[in-house]
């Protein structure tokens, strides 16, 4: 796989936006079938009440967002959740909570039995659960965990401006606490936040360099929360986001790139582009973590205009994961 440099990838993300565009959907048929999208559902198993700062995110304690605060949900809800997304054609299942880190308590082992849970039912399963040890991260791979998701973000420099209770190091430690117990990583970004164009080629330029590199990678476009810091941000616009997904999938030519946070602000057309940039997956159903996704029947609707199908996948997730196990 092809390493970028900070400048080899600077050159590409200022590349005229239709022969970006042009570069990367070529990239993405050398890789991919371009009418597959990868369709996950996302739920929040656990809401609010984060003892991080984050400034984008609404389940930050130290803001006063709308944001109903929730403890754990059963293990039946997760399951009947799971049930419809995959009625829904959805193949992948994320959980998410809103946790510093995880704590080895009765919490984490009722994530470990909706992991054992979705998994049986021939899902592929991803959480993302703030930061995680090496011990359990393994523990959650026994149960058949497929993907762990945890976002760089941003450049390091922008990092800080944006959260202070962790640092960039944290993330990469539990990125290799993932890797340590094989289990696919899903790491990507946020564009909107305020930041420059060089913190987020630099935030690529650190993703592309992983190694292995991230199986997927979200590109979140920021949704601006009232309550948080970041709540008068002007829209990020879709020139943007077409540029920053097609760089990502040049620069990370054999991963997965979902189109993550934001599609409620884009228009078809916007999205029709990023598809065309080389995006491969998205969040289906009507909400993401805590804020509003596109309605699913909306977004079934949207993929038989593009002439685009929802990838049949986990054939691979399964054996991927039981051979993990014996080995
Ligand atoms: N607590 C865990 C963590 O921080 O890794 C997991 C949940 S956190 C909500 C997962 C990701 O959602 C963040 O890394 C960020 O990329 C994205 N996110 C959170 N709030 C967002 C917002 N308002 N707009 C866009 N993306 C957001
Ligand atoms: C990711 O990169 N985007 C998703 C997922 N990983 C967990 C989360 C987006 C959250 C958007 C804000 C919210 O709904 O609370
Ligand atoms: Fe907590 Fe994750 Fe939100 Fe940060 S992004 S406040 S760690 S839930």
């Amino acid at each position: 796989m092809k390493k970028y440099s900070q400048e080899e990838i600077k050159e590409i993300y200022n590349t005229p936006l239709l022969d970006l565009v042009f570069r990367a959907a070529a990239v993405h048929r050398m890789f991919f079938d371009p009418t597959e999208v990868q369709v996950s559902s996302l739920l929040s198993i656990k809401t609010g009440g984060c003892s991080e700062d984050c400034g984008y995110c609404p389940q930050s304690a130290k803001y006063n967002t709308d944001v109903d605060v929730h403890k754990m949900l059963a293990v039946k809800d997760v399951m009947e959740a799971a049930t419809n997304a995959k009625a829904g054609g959805a193949t992948r299942m994320c959980l998410g909570a809103a946790w510093r880190e995880v704590r080895d308590n009765s919490d984490f082992d009722t994530v470990l039995e909706m992991v054992r849970s979705i998994n049986d039912m021939g899902m592929e399963v991803c959480c993302t659960l703030g930061m995680l040890t090496e011990s359990q991260a393994k523990k959650l791979a026994d149960a058949g965990l497929y993907a762990y998701n945890h976002n760089l973000d941003s450049s390091e420099d922008f990092y800080k401006k944006i959260i202070t209770t962790r640092s960039y190091d944290d993330r990469l430690n539990t990125i290799e606490n993932v890797r340590k117990a094989k289990v696919t990583v899903c790491c990507g970004g946020i564009i909107g936040m305020g930041e420059s164009v060089d913190d987020r080629i630099k935030m690529l330029y650190n993703l592309s360099n992983l190694n292995p590199q991230p199986e997927s990678v979200p590109i979140n476009a920021l949704v601006p929360v009232e309550g948080t810091p970041l709540e008068k941000n002007k829209l990020v616009s879709i020139w943007e986001m077409v540029r920053m997904i097609a760089v990502t999938r040049i620069v990370m030519s054999k991963s997965v790139v979902r189109l993550s946070a934001g599609r409620t602000q884009m228009s078809l057309e916007g999205q029709a582009l990023c598809f065309l940039a080389g995006a491969n997956s998205i969040f289906a159903g009507d909400k993401l973590l805590t804020t509003p996704n596109p309605d699913f029947n909306e977004d079934m609707k949207m993929f038989k205009l593009f002439g685009l199908k929802s990838k049949e996948a986990f054939k691979s997730a399964k054996e991927y994961v039981s051979e993990r196990m014996s080995s």
